[in-house]
């Protein structure tokens, strides 16, 4: 496949011994529940076969043996994992009497990473290993180059075909492992080139110096497969710099630590930026944190201490009549935060939270004293955090204030609900949703349309305020804002330390869905309305309360007949068949629908509207940093980049709109 030019050659053979591979439990149990190993047989665990391939190689990156790593993908969805790391050993292991190769592949957790002497630090979130994938796989094919020779053993459905056989001499070292996920375990069998760019991407900012390539030989450029490289240099310094790329700097470099305390690594890249919002990234042994943990504990914990320090010593503070909290110094940040720990623990229902409470300290000391030497020898850029983290502070106050004013007169307004709002008959939240719709006309419309006792409108006026660009109090003050607020019943105050907190105990709706017209206006509108939600509710995003409405783009017409077309391809499948299979039939009529004001009441509501009947898209968060990114390059000042993002994501929405 990948040429070998790129390998480097083998070193002398290694002490690692097959021996040293321990064995535990059998593969049935993994065809039985996938689930419990992979996390999930949709797309996401289809997707993570191949991160279970690509960890086993990056822990060769780690332990210095591996520069680059291959992934392809083939036309048939199969997908092959190369690296140039030390092979995986084929030796006879003692115990089982089997080459170790065939060991590794068949039998689970059988890594060598139950041993201390060669721990990985990477390792997926299930960490369960290729010989997962093998089960899952309806074929898989190991190739070793190891020793001077090429190794090969074939697979089906975990089961190896025949014992491990040489095929020939070789130069190089490596593994290259193909695998074909097996349809009767997945519920979908397609790979998404960008899903699997965007990991390599961010892998390639957490393994510095670490070659990744991604080719999809199901689509061809310029008559060459599609191909794209991952190597970062700086790496999370690059990594910080490539989140913020649509945002204005506040520091011209960003700050870079790195330190090692009782075996754990810690290493940090931060930067500020004029923007009023926060991004903290973090990741564990090259997994992503969502949910942050002790290491980003630490993080923030030594970041409020030693600025608060320099601000109040320098005086920075003095005209200030009112607490600074932690959160005031985390906006305009853009952080990442990785460690690698030895045994990591994670907690919370998904998973995506540091555990160990020792790192809190670790990263707490390790980032306090790089932050003090930073402090001490850049006065102009520490100067511009701290003077930032005034203003953020007076924001705070000004926001607060504003949101109190806000929430006081719609308690006074009687039940406190918007006038605008048609609201639905129902009180159970379960079943209510109110859909949120693109200007007056179209919402009266709706309001005709809809199912009364459990669909509420709320129309909206035209294009609401780009809360990218605007101060937070400003957004308390806008009349569309104050309403979605009121409307859903939901709050925002503030905790002690100064953290907004939103409350949803109060939400009146489970589905709030956008409704806005199919052309470009109206996709500007639904991403300012997701904007919002992004950046001021992002809980009822990731709670799967917010949906996309899918109005239809055509009505194909002939005589009686009529359907409603989503796309081109439904288009013209109608128009064939109407017309019998003539191409260009005049009786069929195609209308296509600009705004949901071209349809009438019933219309609306059988298209788009009807339960049974609509199509709706869910608003997910695969990934926080990108989703930053994004709204940043959509809706922020920065035009060139927009223009970039815009066109190299023409054809790839990353978030799943
Ligand atoms: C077990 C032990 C060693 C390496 C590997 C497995 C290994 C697994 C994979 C999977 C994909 N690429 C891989 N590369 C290596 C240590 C080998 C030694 O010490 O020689």
């Amino acid at each position: 496949m990948n040429d070998e030019k790129n390998q480097i050659p083998a070193p002398p053979a290694s002490d690692y011994g097959a021996s040293s591979i321990t064995a535990l439990e059998g593969l049935e149990a993994v065809r039985k529940r996938p689930g419990m190993y992979i996390g999930s047989t949709d797309t996401k665990g289809l997707h993570h076969l191949v991160w279970e391939v690509v960890d086993n190689s990056i822990d060769e990156h780690l332990a210095g043996h591996c520069k680059d790593i291959w992934v392809t993908i083939h036309p048939n969805n199969s997908i092959t994992v190369k690296d140039n790391g030390r092979g995986i050993p084929t030796g006879m292991h003692e115990k089982l009497q089997k080459s170790a190769l065939e060991v590794v592949m068949t039998v689970l957790h059988a890594g060598g990473k139950f041993d201390k002497n060669t721990y990985k630090v990477s390792g997926g979130l299930h960490g369960v290993g290729v010989s997962c994938v093998n089960a899952l796989s309806i074929h898989v094919r190991a190739e070793v180059h190891r020793e001077g020779k090429i190794f090969e053993q074939e697979y089906k459905q975990g089961k190896p075909q025949y014992d491990v056989r040489t095929i020939g001499d070789t130069d190089y070292r490596g593994t290259i492992i193909t695998f074909l996920p097996d349809p009767e375990i997945f519920e979908t069998d397609e790979y998404k080139f960008d899903v699997l760019a965007h990991r390599l991407r961010e892998l390639s900012f957490l393994n510095k110096g670490l070659r990744l390539t991604l080719t999809d030989e199901r689509e061809k450029e310029d008559g060459v497969y599609k191909t794209e490289h991952f190597y970062s240099e700086g790496g999370l310094q690059e990594f910080v710099l490539w989140i913020d790329e649509a945002k204005q700097r506040l520091i011209e470099t960003p700050i870079y630590i790195t330190a090692n305390e009782e075996g754990v690594d810690v290493e940090v890249a931060m930067t500020y930026n004029t923007s009023y919002s926060e991004n903290v990234v973090s990741f564990v042994n090259n997994i992503s944190t969502r949910d942050g943990g002790t290491h980003v504990g630490g993080f923030r914990r030594a970041l409020t201490r030693e600025f608060k320090k320099y601000g109040e010593d320098g005086g920075f503070f003095k005209k200030v009549n009112f607490p600074i909290s932690g959160e005031d110094f985390m906006e305009g940040l853009t952080a990442i935060v990785s460690v690698k720990v030895p045994e990591p623990q994670f907690k919370g229902q998904t998973k995506g939270e540091l555990g160990n409470s020792e790192v809190t300290g670790i990263v707490s000391r390790c980032v306090g004293d790089a932050l003090k030497q930073f402090l001490e020898e850049n006065p102009n850029q520490s100067r511009r955090i701290i003077e930032k983290v005034v203003l953020a502070a007076t924001a705070r106050n000004a926001a607060r204030k504003a949101r109190e004013m806000v929430q006081r007169k719609g308690a006074l307004t009687g039940s406190g609900l918007p006038g605008k709002l048609a609201d639905c008959a129902s009180r159970n939240p379960e079943e209510s949703e109110i859909f949120l719709v693109e200007g007056d006309s179209a919402g009266g419309t709706a309001k005709q349309g809809r199912d009364r006792h459990t669909q509420a409108i709320l129309p909206l006026r035209g294009k609401i305020l780009n809360v990218e660009k605007a101060l937070e109090h400003k957004i308390y003050e806008n009349e569309e804002i104050k309403n979605i607020f009121t409307a859903l019943g939901v709050s925002i105050s503030e905790n002690d330390e100064g953290h907004r907190v939103l409350n949803t105990e109060k939400l009146r709706y489970h589905k709030i869905v956008i409704m806005c017209d199919a052309d470009i206006d109206g996709s500007h509108i639904t991403t300012l309305i997701l904007t919002f939600f992004f950046r001021y509710m992002r809980e009822l995003i990731e709670k799967s309360h917010i949906y996309i409405a899918q109005p239809p783009l055509y009505l194909v017409k002939k005589g009686k007949n009529q359907r409603y077309c989503w796309n081109d391809k439904q288009r013209k499948e109608a128009q064939l068949e109407f017309s019998g299979g003539k191409e260009d039939d005049d009786s069929v009529k195609v209308q296509r629908y600009k705004g949901l004001g071209e349809m009438n009441a019933e219309q609306l509501w059988e298209t788009t509207m009807d339960p049974t009947m609509r199509l709706l898209k869910v608003a997910t968060i695969d990934d926080g940093a990108e989703a930053d990114r994004m709204f940043a390059m959509l809706m922020g000042d920065e035009v060139p980049p927009r223009r970039a993002f815009i066109e190299a994501n023409a054809k790839y929405a990353r978030i799943d709109v």
